[in-house]
C-alpha cells in the first residue's frame, strides 16, 4: 500500500553562480518546477520549494582569476543577479539560498564528517599535477597545453574547446600551469572517495524495480550508469575555494562541488524552517528534484548514495529531468554568449514575463531537445495569448461593462449548446491535474488554455453582440457563462502565468478561487460588479523580433571572428628563395569593376598592373562592392597562367588574406605606389 503523502519537498537544481540564468535553464528546470509548486499550493498542499546558488567549483575560481577578483566577488555578483531575475519572472521559491552560507558550511562538513567517522569513505593517494611556483595542486582545467588532436595550443587538461575532444592532462603536449605558467610536476595527494559500487544493488532495486514510472530519459540514463557498473567517486579536491574537508591533515582540500551542492538543498531547508527534518526524514514527504538531463547521475545515483550512506533521509520520489533547449537551431552556450539571458529579457521585454513562461512551457524539451526561435515566440504570443486568451477575456469583460455597466447578469435557462459547453469545461480539471501530477506540463498548459479556447468558440458561436437587440435575456445567460469561464481561467492559468491570473482576478474584482472550484459555473454571483477591463497581452510586432534576431546575429558574427582568430592554418612545406622568386607580384590599380552575372562571389576587375591593363576575376564580391574597389591599389600575381572563369579569361590573381572563417581581406601597399612596382 503506497504511503500517504502529507507534504511535498520540491528542489530545483542550484544554478552555478558564475553567470546569469538563460532560457535553457528556465525551460529545463525552473519554469516546470514553479508550475508544479504553484499548482500544489493552489490545491492547499503543504509544499516547500527549495533552491539557491551553487557557489563552489573550479569554473568560479577560473572566472575570478580571469577578472582579477576573488571567487566571493564572482558569486556575490551572480547570486544577486540570479535571485533578482528569478523573482522578476515569478519563480516562487520558498527560499533561494546559497552554498557560501554559514548554515551550509556547517551542514555540509557535518555530513562529510559523519560519513568519515563511520568509515563510509575510501581514502586513496594518487599522483596529481602540482604547480611548485604557485604552491598549489592543479585541477585539470588549470592545466593548459597543445591539443594532441587538433594542435590548439590553448587546450585544457580536461577538454579542448576547439575540437571538443575530452582530454586528460597527460595527453596535453607541453602542459603548463594556467596559474603560474610553470611546468607542473606530479605530486602525491590523498583524497576521499564514496564507494558508489557498494550501493549499486540497492540503487538498481530502488530505481529499476521501484521507479519504472520515471521519465524514460531519466530511467534510461540511470539504467545505463548502473549497467556500466559504479565506481568509487572522489568527494574532495585540492582547491582553496569551497568547504574545507573537516579532517585533520586535510589543509588545502575542499569538498568536491558535487558532494557539497546537493547538501545545499538540505541546508536551505534548515534555513527556511525549524521543521526541516519532517521534510527530509519523514517518509510521508514526497521529494521531487527538478533538474536538467546533465544532472541526472548526481541526483539519481550520487546524492541518493550519499543519503543512504548517511542514513535517516528519504530518497526522491521522482526526478523529472528535462532535455535541452536550443536557440535558433544552435546549442545554447554560456561561453559563446549564445543565449537569451533572463535578466536581459526582463529589461528588454517589460510586462512580458508570462509570455516567456508560456512559450518555454509550450515548447519545453520534456522528452527530447527542442528549439526556441523568436519567430515562434512572436507567433505564440500573437496567435494564442492575444488572439485566444486575451481576446476571450477582453470580450467577456468589455461586453459586460457595455451591456450591464459591469454587473454580472443573472443566468437564464441554459439551452443544449450551453449545457454541452459547460459539460466540456468540466472535463478540464481532471485532465489538468493528471498532467501536472505526472510532470507533463506542456499537455497541462493546453488543458488550461482549453478554458479560453472553448470560451472563445462559445462567444463566436452565440454572437451576443448580434443577439442583444433581438433577445437581451439570452445575452445575459451567454455573458454569465463567459464570466464564469473567465473566473475559471484565473485559477487554471495561475501555475503557468501567475501575472496574468492576478490581472484577471483584479479585473473581475475578486480574490483567488479555490482549486476545487475549477469547472464551476457559479464563481461569480449575479449582481457582482467587475473592475476595469484592460488587455492581458499586446501583439508583438516584427520590429521587436528583428531587433532580437539582429542581436543574435551580432553575437554569432563576434563568435565567428573570435573562432577564426584562434584558428590558424598550419604552415605549408618549405620552399627555396628561387621558388619564391619565380612569382611576379606587382602593385596595381583597379580601373573598373563589375559583378560576374549569375554568381554571388565573383567580380570582373579591369586592372592596370603597370605592365599592362588586363581583366582578372576575383571571388571577393561578398566582401567588397565594385564601387569601393575602383581606384584602389592592390597586389597582383601577374605571371599566373590565364584561366577562363564563367566565360571571362582571367589573367592573374589579386592577393587576399583569408582567415579560418573564410573571411577575405584585400592586401594593399601602405602608401600610394607606382603601378608595376615589384613586390618581393
Ligand atoms: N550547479 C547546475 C549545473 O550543473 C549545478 C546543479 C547543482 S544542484 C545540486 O548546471
Ligand atoms: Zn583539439
Amino acid at each position: 500500500m503506497s504511503k500517504e503523502i502529507k507534504r511535498y519537498l520540491v528542489t530545483s537544481a542550484l544554478p552555478y553562480a558564475n553567470g546569469p540564468v538563460h532560457i535553457g535553464h528556465l525551460a529545463g528546470v525552473y519554469v516546470p518546477s514553479d508550475i508544479y509548486v504553484r499548482y500544489l499550493r493552489l490545491r492547499g498542499r503543504d509544499v516547500l520549494s527549495i533552491c539557491g546558488s551553487d557557489e563552489h567549483g573550479v569554473p568560479i575560481t577560473i572566472k575570478a582569476r580571469k577578472e582579477g577578483v576573488t571567487p566571493q566577488d564572482i558569486v556575490d555578483r551572480y547570486h544577486a543577479l540570479i535571485k533578482r531575475s528569478f523573482e522578476g519572472l515569478g519563480i516562487s521559491f520558498d527560499i533561494y539560498s546559497r552554498t557560501t552560507s554559514p548554515v551550509h558550511a556547517v551542514t555540509a562538513s557535518d555530513f562529510f564528517r559523519k560519513l568519515y567517522d563511520e568509515g563510509k569513505f575510501i581514502e586513496q593517494t594518487s599522483l596529481q599535477y602540482y604547480d611548485e611556483e604557485a604552491k598549489t595542486f592543479l585541477a585539470d582545467r588549470y592545466i593548459v597545453g597543445t591539443c594532441p588532436k587538433c594542435g590548439n595550443d590553448r587546450a585544457y587538461g580536461d577538454q579542448c574547446e576547439k575540437c571538443g575532444s575530452t582530454l586528460s592532462p597527460d595527453e596535453l603536449i607541453e602542459p603548463h600551469s594556467a596559474v603560474s605558467g610553470s611546468v607542473p610536476v606530479k605530486r602525491e595527494t590523498k583524497h576521499w572517495y564514496l564507494p558508489l559500487n557498494l550501493y549499486e544493488q540497492t540503487l538498481r532495486h530502488w530505481i529499476l524495480d521501484g521507479h519504472k514510472e520515471w521519465k524514460s530519459n531519466v530511467y534510461g540514463q540511470c539504467k545505463s550508469w548502473l549497467d556500466g557498473g559504479l565506481q568509487p567517486r572522489a568527494v574532495s579536491r585540492d582547491l582553496d575555494w569551497g568547504i574545507p574537508v573537516p579532517v585533520e591533515g586535510a589543509e588545502g582540500k575542499v569538498l568536491y562541488v558535487w558532494f557539497d551542492a546537493p547538501i545545499g538543498y538540505i541546508s536551505a531547508t534548515k534555513e527556511l524552517t525549524p521543521d526541516w527534518e519532517k521534510y527530509w526524514k519523514d517518509d510521508e514527504t514526497k521529494l521531487v528534484h527538478f533538474i536538467g538531463k546533465d544532472n541526472i547521475v548526481f541526483h539519481c545515483i550520487v546524492f541518493p548514495s550519499m543519503l543512504m550512506a548517511h542514513g535517516g533521509y528519504i530518497l526522491p520520489e521522482n526526478v523529472p529531468a528535462n532535455e535541452f533547449l536550443n536557440l535558433e537551431g544552435d546549442k545554447i552556450s554560456t561561453s559563446r554568449n549564445w543565449a537569451i539571458w533572463l535578466h536581459e529579457y526582463l529589461e528588454e521585454m517589460p510586462g512580458k514575463e508570462d509570455v516567456l513562461r508560456y512559450v518555454l512551457c509550450a515548447n519545453a524539451p520534456e522528452t527530447k531537445d527542442n528549439d526556441f526561435t523568436w519567430k515562434d515566440f512572436q507567433a505564440r504570443n500573437n496567435n494564442e495569448l492575444v488572439a485566444v486568451l486575451g481576446n476571450f477575456v477582453n470580450r467577456a469583460l468589455v461586453l459586460t461593462k457595455k451591456y450591464y455597466d459591469g454587473e454580472v447578469p443573472a443566468c437564464g435557462e441554459l439551452n443544449d449548446y450551453d449545457r454541452a459547453t459547460v459539460a466540456e469545461l468540466q472535463t478540464i480539471k481532471s485532465a489538468l491535474e493528471e498532467n501536472i501530477e505526472n510532470y507533463r506540463f506542456r499537455e497541462a498548459l493546453k488543458e488550461a488554455m482549453n478554458f479560453a479556447r472553448i470560451g472563445n468558440k462559445y462567444l463566436a458561436d452565440t454572437e451576443p453582440w448580434k443577439v442583444v437587440k433581438s433577445d437581451p435575456e439570452r445575452v445575459k445567460t451567454i455573458l454569465y457563462i463567459a464570466l464564469q469561464i473567465t473566473a475559471n481561467l484565473a485559477t487554471a492559468i495561475e501555475p503557468f502565468m501567475p501575472f496574468s491570473a492576478a490581472k484577471i482576478l483584479d479585473m473581475l474584482a475578486c480574490s483567488r478561487f479555490d482549486w476545487e472550484t475549477l469547472g464551476s459555473m457559479e464563481l461569480l454571483s449575479a449582481g457582482h460588479t467587475i473592475g476595469t477591463p484592460s488587455l492581458l497581452f499586446e501583439k508583438i510586432e516584427d520590429d521587436v523580433i528583428e531587433r532580437q534576431l539582429a542581436k543574435l546575429a551580432a553575437i554569432k558574427a563576434a563568435n565567428q571572428a573570435a573562432e577564426a582568430s584562434q584558428q590558424v592554418e598550419p604552415q605549408k612545406d618549405e620552399i627555396s628563395f628561387e621558388d619564391f622568386g619565380r612569382a611576379d607580384i606587382r602593385v596595381s590599380t583597379v580601373k573598373a569593376a563589375e559583378r560576374v552575372p549569375k554568381t554571388k562571389k565573383l567580380l570582373k576587375l579591369t586592372i592596370d598592373t603597370g605592365v599592362d591593363t588586363r581583366e582578372i576575376v576575383s571571388g571577393i564580391a561578398e566582401y567588397y562592392s565594385p564601387e569601393e574597389l575602383v581606384g584602389r591599389q592592390v597586389l597582383v600575381l601577374v605571371n599566373l597562367a590565364p584561366r577562363e572563369i564563367k566565360g571571362v579569361v582571367s589573367r592573374g590573381m589579386i592577393l587576399m588574406a583569408a582567415d579560418a572563417s573564410g573571411r577575405l581581406t584585400l592586401l594593399q601597399p601602405s602608401a600610394e605606389t607606382v603601378n608595376g612596382a615589384v613586390v618581393g
